[in-house]
């Protein structure tokens, strides 16, 4: 399936986002932890230039504790500092802002030694969905942003000042023009990045079913009770599916439209266990952030 969405918004926020960079004395990069290469932007290079950026591995809680420990391992030994978050756990973030701290040491040391109080600015990117306003809500532990489980919830570059110490930009979630790598635009799909008006649900759920066939068609048994083995035909997994939950329509046919939405609510939701759409052997070759 082809998908595409890249609205003039977020080419207007890309270009404002490559200004207001220039306020800021560190990136944090957003990524949603089930997709960690599929969420790298490659327009965020050249807005990210040389400032310090800590690469987080958003929604740690949807993700198995093993494959988050090789991600970040992975990005460590390419040189990004990276840390785990779940953002919906009150005062989660401390730890990033410690790490901050560290990363912008020298600078905080210089502020102090020449008596100015200069709050830090931090930038806060990363694709629709990934997380961003839900982890600066939580820095600031009251509602500050809007968050929503859908992509363009934020559509402004807004600024929410945290005590006097740092103040923190949340940007729109970007995408960027062209998706190279089908993959990569379904794993966004999948994770909600990409608008669900601009996709045909039918399509991506039977996408989604293939792409679990490699390694998580368990999941797909263990929640939908499944008789077809894992070498069945897609569509006849999308029928049992859609029959053991009773999704029909009248005259008894099949509702698809029913199924695939609660097959990707559930992936989405967690409710299909905790699975990961990217692969670390299948990237390593093509991977380059900044
Ligand atoms: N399970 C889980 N959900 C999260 C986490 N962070 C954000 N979310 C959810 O993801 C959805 C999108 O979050 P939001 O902050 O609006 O994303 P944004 O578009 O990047 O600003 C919301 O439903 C959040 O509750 C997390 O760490 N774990
Ligand atoms: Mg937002």
């Amino acid at each position: 399936m082809v998908i595409q969405w890249y609205p003039g918004h977020m080419d207007k926020a890309l270009r404002e986002m490559q200004n207001l960079v220039k306020l800021v004395d560190a990136i944090i990069y957003v990524l949603d932890a089930r997709a960690p290469f599929s969420c790298l932007n490659p327009k965020y290079k050249e807005i990210i230039g040389n400032k310090p950026a800590i690469l987080v591995l958003n929604k740690a809680d949807l993700v198995q504790d093993i494959d988050l420990k090789n991600w970040e391992k992975f990005f460590n030994e390419n040189g990004y500092e990276t840390i785990c978050l779940n953002s919906t756990i009150t005062n989660a973030t401390k730890s990033l802002i410690s790490k901050t701290d560290l990363l912008l040491k020298d600078k905080i040391e210089k502020y102090k030694s020449k008596g100015i109080h200069i709050p830090i600015r931090m930038m806060v990117i990363g694709v629709p969905n990934c997380g961003k306003s839900t982890l600066i809500n939580n820095v600031c532990s009251n509602k500050k942003t809007v968050t929503g489980d859908k992509a363009g919830v934020t559509r402004s570059n807004q600024w929410v000042k945290i005590g006097g110490d740092y103040e923190l930009l949340d940007t729109p979630g970007t995408l960027w023009p062209s998706f190279k790598d089908d993959k990569v635009a379904r794993n966004l799909a999948y994770i909600g990045s990409i608008k669900d008006e601009v996709i045909d649900i039918n399509e991506l759920a039977f996408a989604f079913i293939n792409d679990l066939k490699n390694n998580y068609y368990s999941n797909l048994v263990d929640r939908y009770d499944l008789k077809c083995d894992v070498n069945c035909e897609t569509i006849d997994i999308f029928d049992e599916i859609c029959v053991n939950r009773n999704f029909k329509l009248k005259g008894n046919e099949i509702d698809y439209n029913r199924g695939a939405k609660a097959i990707i609510d559930d992936f989405r939701k967690g409710r299909l266990g905790k699975i990961i759409l990217d692969n670390i052997a299948e990237v390593k070759n093509v991977f380059k952030i900044f």
